[in-house]
């Protein structure tokens, strides 16, 4: 039997905080469109392969009446992609607002992600499973996957799926690759006159699935926050011992978000930005160069010690290495079966260097054999390299070192350098989601089901307003093709919704560059902290960093 802890107890009950719009009767709120949309870039292409849910107006919620709301319907709901904080409550969210209109209506999770749907693997949720998932971390009330749906079989079987059980809409929560998966079905359910809609929710700690109109993804709060919680205890334990470099590799498949809150957060004395290190166009040594010279100059001052955030996706970043990456990605995808039977890294070293430019081939050749490893290991089902599994800490901690020492026998270093790996990412992912997220993703799923019983289609849930208290935030939702370009993906042209990487131009950004070299030299470690659910609102209800930045 599982004992409850009494912080789980506790968000049991918690009531999470609905803007004001949405407070009150169900019945009585109305969606409000604006003019029609445009897609970010691509209009045609994009408009030919979206024939029926292209270029659809932005939906504000107002008071007034839904004549649909009340009707008995069954929903269903599917997480996809990596675990993020909230994600229990946008299914809470989604589950209250259905069983509000109508406590009739169904709704039913599918179960380990999108193959749920395809495998007729569903589960339907009711009160008692409900409240034991409320204010919760993890995805376990149901289950994730990474499966893409895009095969017209995969619709057929989705599609077959929702008629056998009447299910009229189904939500899905995910990133951007999860989304385009939505966008995809929206269209083929509409092609199909099913009458079956489809609405996501913006999920992902990385924090990459950002614009206008959603001012954050959810889970990215509660995970910067956690990582920066541990980021703060190992600056505590830095400043203490005055012994080691800690090398932290953060979580952040490909933007530095995740890194760029934490160091706004924590004040370390380096913070790589990758999307800074592609736009200087810089080499690997020359990103090492840059973090010997602080080490360096912090040593020259008597401090041996200190704290360096690495992004996950540095590695893609870095132009000479970006470009193998994409290379490989290309060769593996048209050449799969071929290469499943190079068993070797030989072997797939040998095939590689006739494959591969020149460049490539020279700098594939140059990294340590366990990099070489982890770049050639299989990309997920949306084409992506597993960078959460590529050990870029560990590869500049050799390198640095490298240099020191020869530095050293040179005469130009005095000082030591031991330096300690660390990754975190896993641990942030299900934690408990802060109050913002809670709140947030509750209403992203309590707007989710307002959508879907106003009828409409191929949207996702969104709430702008986010750095206001929850009661004046501002919820509806825009559709998915208006976040949408083209970009190459396992080698061909698809349809994705565009990642947001860090601005450089943007405020959170500007913040951090402003203050980074006093952070350098000087120990000004900032300590945040473990994420507080009960208290007065500067500890229990402070919005991210970059939220704070962007909206001030
Ligand atoms: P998504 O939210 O885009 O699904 O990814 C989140 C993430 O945590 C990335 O930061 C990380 O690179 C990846 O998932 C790790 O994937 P996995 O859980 O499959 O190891």
């Amino acid at each position: 039997m599982n004992t409850l802890s009494p912080l789980q107890k506790a968000r049991y009950a918690y009531q999470p905080k609905l803007p004001a719009v949405l407070q009150g009767d169900i019945k009585n709120i109305s969606c409000e469109m604006g003019e029609p949309t445009e897609a970010i870039s691509h209009q045609a292409e994009l408009k030919g392969l979206f024939t029926k849910t292209y270029g659809n107006p932005i939906a504000r919620f107002v008071k007034g009446s839904n004549p649909r709301a009340g009707e008995k319907i069954n929903l269903g709901v599917i997480l996809s992609g990596g675990q993020a904080p909230g994600g229990h409550n946008v299914i809470a969210g989604i589950f209250d607002g259905l069983k509000k209109s109508n406590p009739e209506s169904k709704l039913y999770g599918f179960l380990g992600g999108p193959a749920g749907i395809m495998n007729e693997k569903l589960v339907e949720i009711d009160n008692a499973m409900m409240d034991a998932y409320r204010n919760t971390g993890g995805f376990d009330i149901i289950g994730s996957g990474r499966d893409k749906l895009e095969s017209e079989a995969q619709f057929e079987q989705s599609l077959a799926t929702c008629r056998k059980y009447g299910i009229s809409g189904v939500v899905i929560i995910g990133g951007d690759d999860s989304n385009t998966n939505g966008a995809v079905l929206a269209e083929y359910f509409a092609a199909q006159n099913s009458g079956i809609t489809v609405i996501g929710c913006p999920k992902t700690i990385d924090g990459d699935l950002k614009n206008e109109f959603i001012e954050t993804s959810f889970g990215f709060d509660t995970a910067t926050k956690t990582y920066s919680e541990l980021i703060g205890n190992i600056e505590k334990d830095a400043n203490s011992a005055k012994k080691y470099w800690h090398f932290i590799k953060l979580m952040g498949r490909s933007a530095s978000h995740i890194g760029l809150e934490c160091a706004l957060q924590t004040q370390p004395n380096i913070c790589i930005i990758s999307e800074e290190v592609e736009a200087r166009k810089m080499t690997l040594k020359q990103v090492v160069d840059q973090i010997v010279d602080v080490v360096v100059q912090r040593s020259a001052r008597g401090m041996n010690f200190g704290v360096a955030l690495i992004p996950e996706g540095l590695i893609e970043f870095i132009p000479e290495v970006g470009a193998l990456i994409s290379e490989l990605n290309d060769k593996m995808a048209q050449h799969a079966d071929y290469f499943s039977t190079l068993k070797t890294l030989e072997d797939q070293q040998e095939w590689l260097n006739q494959q591969l430019s020149r460049d490539s081939s020279y700098v594939f050749s140059a990294l340590p054999r366990s990099i070489q490893e982890q770049l050639l290991m299989d990309r997920d089902p949306h084409g992506n390299v597993q960078v959460s599994r590529i050990e870029t800490e560990k590869l500049l901690i050799e390198m640095v070192g490298q240099k020191l020492t020869q530095m050293k026998m040179e005469g130009d270093f005095k000082g030591s350098f031991s330096a300690l790996a660390h990754f975190f990412g896993y641990e942030g992912r299900c934690a408990f989601p802060s109050k913002f997220d809670s709140d947030y993703c509750y209403t992203l799923g309590y707007s989710a089901f307002i959508l879907m019983s106003h009828g409409l289609t191929g949207y996702i849930s969104n709430v702008v307003d986010l750095q206001n208290p929850a009661a004046q935030w501002v919820p509806g939702g825009c559709p998915l093709t208006m976040m949408m370009n083209m970009e190459r993906r396992h080698g061909s042209m698809k349809p994705v919704i565009k990642k947001a990487l860090v601005e450089l131009e943007g405020a959170p950004f500007k913040a951090f560059a402003a203050q980074r070299e006093v952070w350098a030299v000087e120990t000004a470690f900032t300590f945040p902290g473990a994420i507080q659910y009960y208290g007065p609102d500067e500890v229990c209800n402070q919005p991210t960093e970059t939220l704070k930045y962007e909206k001030a």
